[in-house]
């Protein structure tokens, strides 16, 4: 309605459209099916790879390059089919590729980006267990030096991509190296070839929501690594909370794809429905439910707009990412809620997108930060003081 995407550069305009007409043609006559099987084909991993989406906003590698707008755009193309197929191109380019690009050495960089950005192979990123989800630093998985290599024991939960998944960034606490002056623990990412003796998988279902995304348990028993598996660029939870930035950078524009199919639904479907005679379209409260979604996307996309071009002046800060996760992530909930109710019995259908979309939209309010955690860094960042525990 504000024609905000006219802002986009050509190059941000011609991925926008380059996702858009794949997602139609590519996804949307399938994802139905999909999600109700659940399942996430991995051959789509290939595809993604030649449009050039996987750690598109890397540079070198045989990444894209692209603008971090442009990277947002194509997320929220992507999560307009949905939510799950943002989920892997989200965590394959800014939770398994951005690590080994910002902290890994020459020699990880060389092994696994290439083959990631082609979609040839697949990485996860293993950072929440069980007993530690919102608190990660808490998390009991160590990795103990012996000789040349680390010895990695302890499991992660909820992992996206898992059971597909070539290649685990697994973060653990580490023995202090010897010599050094560090008292405690340290955490360090650790790229763990999926194959490795001693690292397997169980993937989690009966999910109701991201059912067109793999979710696994990671588990490590004596999982021998050598030494140079360690991200040597990084120690501290500022490593996997990097990369988490990254992440919900693209659900703050990937959340609006979303809800802009169930608006579009909602609103065709409005305007075709008739009860008493007229269109449901023509009711007041109707209207009322359309324009405050219509109000509610042009507001998420001006934040996303706006963080965007934070991010590619280098200015982006987390409080800024939390600002729009939290609110988009939650708003885009709401409209596809109210989309549900315009749609009425269909709306519970997989017929319409609307219920896919929503269901799926409970999974991406809790993961990456649930919206109370993002509260609590906004709450931090504006009064000084952290509520945390
Ligand atoms: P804290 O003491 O606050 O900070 C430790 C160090 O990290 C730095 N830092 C950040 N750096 C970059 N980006 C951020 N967002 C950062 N937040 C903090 C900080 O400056 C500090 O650096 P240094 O150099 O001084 O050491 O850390 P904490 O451990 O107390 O954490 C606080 C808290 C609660 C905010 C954090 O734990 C948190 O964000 N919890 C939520 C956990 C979460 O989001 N998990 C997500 C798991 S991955 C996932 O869900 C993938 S879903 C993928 C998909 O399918 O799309
Ligand atoms: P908890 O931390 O137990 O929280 C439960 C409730 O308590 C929440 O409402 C929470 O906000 C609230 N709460 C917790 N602490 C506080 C507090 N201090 N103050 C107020 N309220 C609080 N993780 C990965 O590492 N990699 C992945 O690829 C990944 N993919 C995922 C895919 C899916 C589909 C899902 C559902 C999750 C995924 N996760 C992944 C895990 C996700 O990041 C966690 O679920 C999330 O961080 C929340 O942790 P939790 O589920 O253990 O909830």
């Amino acid at each position: 309605m504000l024609g905000i995407d006219d802002e986009l550069t050509s190059d941000e305009r011609l991925i926008r459209d380059t996702v858009r007409d794949f997602v139609g043609k590519r996804v949307l006559p399938e994802i139905a099916t999909w999600f109700e099987a659940g399942t996430f084909p991995k051959a789509m991993a290939r595809e993604l790879g030649e449009l050039g989406l996987l750690g598109m906003h890397l540079e070198g590698y045989g990444c894209t390059g692209a603008s971090a707008t442009a990277y947002g755009v194509a997320c929220r193309e992507l999560e307009a089919a949905d939510s799950g197929l943002r989920s892997f191109v989200s965590v394959q380019g800014s939770l398994a590729m951005f690590p080994i690009h910002a902290f890994g050495s020459q020699e990880q960089r060389e092994e696994w980006l290439p083959p990631m950005a082609r979609g040839e192979a697949i990485g996860c990123f293993g950072l929440t267990e069980w007993d530690f989800g919102s608190e990660p630093a808490g998390m009991r998985t160590t990795a103990r030096r012996d000789g040349g290599d680390y010895v990695v024991n302890g499991s992660k939960a909820w992992i996206t991509n898992g059971g597909i998944a070539d290649v685990a960034i697994v973060w653990a606490h580490v023995d202090p190296t010897p010599g050094s002056t560090s008292s405690g623990y340290d955490v360090r990412g650790f790229v763990i070839p999926t194959t490795t003796r001693g690292f397997r998988t169980q993937n989690i279902e009966r999910k109701m929501s991201l059912r067109a995304s793999v979710t696994s348990e990671l588990i490590m028993e004596d999982c021998r690594v050598p030494a140079r598996a360690m991200l040597p660029n990084v120690s501290g939870m500022r490593g996997p909370l990097s990369c988490l930035s990254e992440a919900r950078y693209g659900i703050v524009w990937g959340a609006l794809g979303a809800a802009r199919a169930c608006y579009e639904a909602a609103l065709e479907y409005a305007k075709t429905r008739v009860q008493w005679g007229k269109p449901i379209a023509a009711f007041q409260l109707t209207q009322e439910k359309l324009v405050n979604m219509a109000l509610e996307l042009q507001k998420g996309q001006l934040l996303a707009a706006k963080l965007g071009r934070l991010k590619d002046a280098g200015e982006l800060l987390p409080q800024h990412v939390s600002l729009g996760k939290l609110n988009n992530v939650r708003e885009a909930l709401a409209i596809c809620r109210e989309a549900r109710t315009i749609l009425g019995a269909s709306g519970i259908t997989l017929e319409y997108p609307v219920i896919r979309h929503m269901n799926n939209l409970e999974s991406v309010l809790t993961y990456e930060g649930t919206s109370e955690i993002h509260t609590l860094i906004l709450g931090q960042a504006i009064t000084g003081h952290a509520a945390f525990a």
